[in-house]
């Protein structure tokens, strides 16, 4: 029997009754009682007639890791998480550099009926203090030097047990894991038992916890696994960090469902990657990842020649990156959509037209229409150009609250049960989508989402601050980069370099601003809100050449 854990507030299963202009299957529900059977099940059963890889994956120095690695240093972590005693449906907090050992921390709670929750690294003291705080997890693991810190901001939430693991085999967990078997029984939950909570910025500047069940990653997992021909004799190149979605769950999974075999990185760095290309057929990445390879003449058509697949997502990829790859290698590159309460949704096809500027159609299984403001559905014309619309999802990938948050949570759906992800979009002329902009403030840089309300409040708070207000500015590196444009008290005198200096130390890096600008006044229109895109004009040449 599932036991909802204490804190979890879910939504009940949408209807099935589609809309017209919807691109909506009828919602299922995942037959897939564990994912972690479901995965070691599946790269089992692909090596049957084939060549199975023996190796999974393989690091940066040439450590290999067989399925049976990870399958037993899973079970023995599993153990250990049972050995504390801690309920099913525990929150597992992990803070740790990218190893294949923090994967079989991931593999370890999906077996046991714990909850994952992965923090990115670059968290600071604050960050980390509320997620503990509204996720009252049982077991905080971090890397060895953070020990004594977080050790304090645990306990302060509740949480008596804190465990460490580095990125070179080491750490207390795997220590006191050591000891048990490799051996481990899965619990099956069912596919309604949460697997994950991924903490995603809030518009408040409050992180919401999305909670992901092993249905709703699985389904996700399956579908991407058809639509991109994953094949057991791929060899993913994996550099992505796996805090979040797209290297956690849609690389990660990918490559074990298929059978498959990883170049492990600990994070993208180029020459690694270089060395890599030649040696895999598909890699993913965010578009930082693409522009940095066509800033290097190391990528030519025949480094890349073995390569069958290029995968982006996470945040825009330019039409001129696009095109440049192309003409580069000689690959389109494969644009996707997705974001972290629901998996992938959208992508171009794997054989046919791959449109630069479009994140292709609704993957099967999920449910998209667009809604245009006064309620209208928005139907594709063959053609031409569709109005534009809020796009709303629904489908088996689609998560089942935030935690903790059951009014948010009912704010962000309709009442109909199709999931607002706060994207506008409109149809091209082949029905493809096409992200137009956002409902909601946010900032994409280098694939991190930054909602500009949490850095203002921030700032706000520094002496000498009277308001701020934070924008995205274009970047030719991440894209976006985040701004601040602040106003000193009256009699006080700020500067950016003191700013900057404040600030540092209590936000993760990638959500400070690159530059601040101290100004007299912020623009405002004659109801007194801010007018950020005057600002976003004003500011536009930051960081690009002129
Ligand atoms: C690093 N820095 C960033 C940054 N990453 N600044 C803005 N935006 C970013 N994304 C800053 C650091 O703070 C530091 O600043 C300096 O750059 C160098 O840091 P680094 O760690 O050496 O950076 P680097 O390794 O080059 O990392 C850049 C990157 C990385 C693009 C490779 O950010 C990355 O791997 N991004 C992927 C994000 C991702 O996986 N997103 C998926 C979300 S899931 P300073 O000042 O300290 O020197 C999702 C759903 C979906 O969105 O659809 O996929």
């Amino acid at each position: 029997m599932t036991r909802a854990p204490a804190g979890a507030s879910r939504r009940s299963l949408p209807s099935s009754s589609s809309s017209p202009g919807s691109h909506s299957p009828a919602v299922r529900t995942s037959p897939v009682s564990n994912l972690f059977d479901l995965l070691v099940r599946s790269y089992t059963a692909r090596g049957k007639g084939h060549a199975l890889p023996s190796v999974v994956l393989t690091t940066e120095t040439g450590q290999a890791y067989s399925l049976h690695d990870l399958v037993a240093g899973s079970a023995r972590i599993a153990h250990f998480l049972t050995g504390l005693g801690l309920p099913i449906g525990s929150r597992i907090a992990v803070q740790v550099e990218k190893s294949p050992e923090a994967v079989m921390v991931y593999l370890a709670c999906l077996r046991s009926g714990m909850v994952f929750l992965p923090l990115n690294t670059a968290y600071r003291a604050g960050e980390l203090g509320y997620f503990f705080q509204d996720a009252a997890p049982g077991l905080v693991v971090c890397s060895p030097e953070n020990r004594d810190w977080v050790q304090e901001l645990a306990k302060a939430a509740g949480c008596h047990h804190v465990e460490t693991l580095g990125s070179a085999i080491n750490g207390s967990l795997l220590h006191k894991a050591a000891g048990y078997s490799d051996d481990f029984s899965t619990c099956n939950l069912g596919a309604n038992a949460l697997a994950a909570i991924l903490y995603t910025s809030g518009t408040t500047g409050r992180s919401k916890g999305a909670m992901l069940t092993h249905g709703n990653l699985a389904s996700n997992a399956l579908v991407l696994h058809k639509a991109w021909h994953w094949q057991s004799s791929d060899l993913l190149l994996h550099a992505l960090p796996i805090f979040h979605v797209h290297g956690l769950f849609v690389a990660l999974h990918g490559a074990l469902l298929a059978g498959a075999q990883m170049i492990w990185l600990p994070r993208f760095d180029l020459d690694a990657v270089f060395d890599a290309l030649p040696k895999a057929s598909v890699m993913m990445g965010v578009p930082t990842f693409y522009v940095r390879l066509l800033e290097d003449s190391r990528l030519t058509r025949t480094l890349v020649k073995g390569m069958r697949l290029f995968v982006s997502g996470s945040a825009p990829l330019l039409a001129e990156t696009h095109a440049a790859f192309r003409a580069r290698t000689g690959h389109m590159i494969l644009e996707r959509y997705g974001m972290s309460e629901t998996v992938m949704l959208t992508s171009n096809p794997y054989k046919g037209p791959r449109k630069a500027g479009t994140v292709g159609r609704p993957l099967p299984d999920v449910g998209l229409r667009l809604v245009a403001e006064d309620g209208a559905i928005v139907r594709p014309e063959v053609g031409t150009d569709s109005a534009v619309g809020g796009v709303q999802v629904r489908g088996p990938n689609v998560f089942v609250g935030y935690w903790n948050m059951p009014e948010k949570t009912q704010e962000e759906f309709t009442e109909d049960g199709w999931f607002k992800t706060g994207d506008m979009g409109r149809y091209d002329k082949d029905g493809y989508l096409v992200l137009v902009g956002r409902s909601k403030d946010l900032i994409i840089s280098g694939g991190y989402n930054v909602y500009p309300k949490e850095i203002e409040l921030l700032l706000d708070d520094l002496p000498g601050v009277e308001e701020s207000a934070v924008v995205g500015l274009p970047h030719p590196d991440f894209g976006e980069a985040v701004a601040a444009v602040v106003v000193a008290k009256k009699g006080a005198v700020v500067q950016e370099s003191s700013l900057m200096q404040q600030a540092r130390p209590l936000i993760a890096s990638y959500k400070m601003p690159k530059r601040i600008f101290v100004v007299d006044s912020l623009p405002r229109n004659l109801m007194g809100k801010v007018q950020k895109n005057l600002l976003r004009e004003q500011y536009a040449k930051t960081f690009v050449a002129p």
